[in-house]
Formats: structure tokens, sequence, C-alpha cells
């Protein structure tokens, strides 16, 4: 048996009391009304012509990939042990970039890689490592405590990253550059050598510059901030590697 939802309007000329009794004419009225209905339409999200989603191929991350598998060996060979490694983490993590792994839109229009934040929470601690073993900082305590600041920094700079309240995301972002800061001047107070002291506190300075620029809407695309962290995490580990023991 056929039934007819009641909330259908009728002509008011039609007088029903049995809703199984609707006249053909009728029906089929109701049938042609139903397939007019139009379409439903589900409309997307406008794209924000200055932020598309991220294309995978970019020349800088390639040169980086190729950069840092080549000075793995170099560090190697040169015995610079821990910039081996730090080298050996950023080959890791531009193979991943360069297959579009962790390629992640948390604020409409922002991409961002996780493997970045896994590579710096890895490779800042390490860096900081090779400062504090040259100043000949023995203390295991007080090395720790380096790392900690630093992974906090990268830490609260991925969930600012993560964040879409803009709010928020500043917070985070001013939590992460105080944590920045304060590495920096408690290294001064250790008497580090000022080449490599100075290099490391500058070339870092660029990560947030760049970072808030492209998180906000200031117009740094999502390439051309992936192009210019690339050639930035090339400088600041190949480079800071080549003038560590000069
Ligand atoms: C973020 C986000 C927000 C604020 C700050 C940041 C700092 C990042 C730094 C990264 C350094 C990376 C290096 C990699 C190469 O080995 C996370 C961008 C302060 C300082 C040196």
């Amino acid at each position: 048996m056929e039934t007819y939802p009641l909330t259908y309007q009728l002509p008011a000329r039609t007088e029903i009391n049995d809703v199984t009794k609707i006249p053909d004419d009728i029906k089929d009225e109701i049938k042609a009304a139903l397939q007019d209905d139009p379409p439903i339409t589900i409309e997307k999200e406008p794209i924000n012509d200055e932020k598309k989603p991220t294309n995978s191929f970019n020349i800088m991350q390639i040169v980086a990939c190729v950069a840092f598998f080549l000075f793995f060996f170099i560090f190697y060979l040169k015995k610079s042990y821990v910039v081996a490694v730090i080298s050996a983490i950023a080959f890791a993590n531009y193979a991943a970039i360069n297959c579009n792994i962790g390629n992640t839109e948390y604020s409409p229009g922002v991409t961002d890689y996780l493997p970045r934040y896994l590579d710096w929470i890895l490779t800042t601690p390490l860096l900081l490592l090779t400062l504090l073993l040259k100043i000949g900082v023995k203390d295991i305590g007080q090395i720790l405590f380096f790392i900690f600041l630093d992974v906090m920094m990268i830490y609260t700079g991925y969930l600012a990253s993560m964040i879409s309240d803009i709010n928020f995301k500043y917070v985070m972002f001013a939590i992460s550059t105080f944590f920045y800061l304060i590495i920096f001047l408690l290294l001064y107070t250790l008497k580090p050598p000022l080449l490599q002291f100075y290099f490391l506190f500058f070339a870092w300075m660029a990560y947030p510059i760049l970072w808030i620029l492209h998180q906000t809407d200031s117009g740094i695309s999502n390439e051309n901030y992936d192009y210019s962290i690339s050639a930035v995490d090339i400088f600041s580990k190949i480079g800071y590697g080549l003038i560590l023991h000069v």
C-alpha cells in the first residue's frame, strides 16, 4: 500500500479523509512536484587563491634532500659525528617531504609538513649540544635543561601550527618564541664562542619570522614558505656544521 507524506500541500479543491485514497490525478501531481524538487547542491568552500594546497614538487626541497645525503658522508669523514646524524635526519625529512608525506592543512589555505617538526625536535637539540660541548659544559643536568627548553620551543611551535583559532595561534607562537629567546639568553651567559653563537642565533631567527609570515595572511604562499624554509635549513645545518670547528 502506498502512503504519502501528510505534510504535503494538496490543492484546496481536494478533500481527502483517507490519505491512502488520493485520486490518481493528484498522485500524478505529487509525483511531478517531487520530481521537480531542485537537486541538492553542496557548495564547496572557496579556495583562497593566495594559499593553495602545496604541490610537493619544489626544487629547493630536492636540493636539500640531495645535499643532506651527501653531507652525511662528508661530516662523517670530517669526524663531525653529531652533525652527520643531523644531516641524516634532515635527509629522511626531505625524502618524506618530497613524497608529500605529512602535508596537512590545519588552518584554511595554510599547509605545513609534520615531518618538519619531527626533524626540528631532533636536530635543534643536537645542534645546541654541539655548541654546549664546544663551550665545555659537562653537567648532564644542564645539558638536559637546554634540551628541554629546545623541545618545548619546537613542540609549542607545532601546536601553534595546528591551532586554527588565530588568537590561540599567536599565544602559542609567543610561548615558542619565548623559549627561543631564553635558550639564547642562557647560552650567552655561558660565554660561548661568538662566531658559532651568533650564527645559530641569527640562522634560527629566520624560522619564526618565515613561520609567522606564512601562517598569517601576509602573503607568503605555501610554495614560497616551503622553498625558503628548505634554503634556511640547508644554511643552518650544513653551514653551521662547516663553521663548527673553525
Ligand atoms: C617555530 C614556530 C614558532 C616560533 C618559533 C619557531 C622556531 C623554530 C626554530 C627552528 C629551528 C630549526 C633548525 C633546523 C635545522 O636544523 C617552530 C618555527 C620560535 C628555531 C635550526
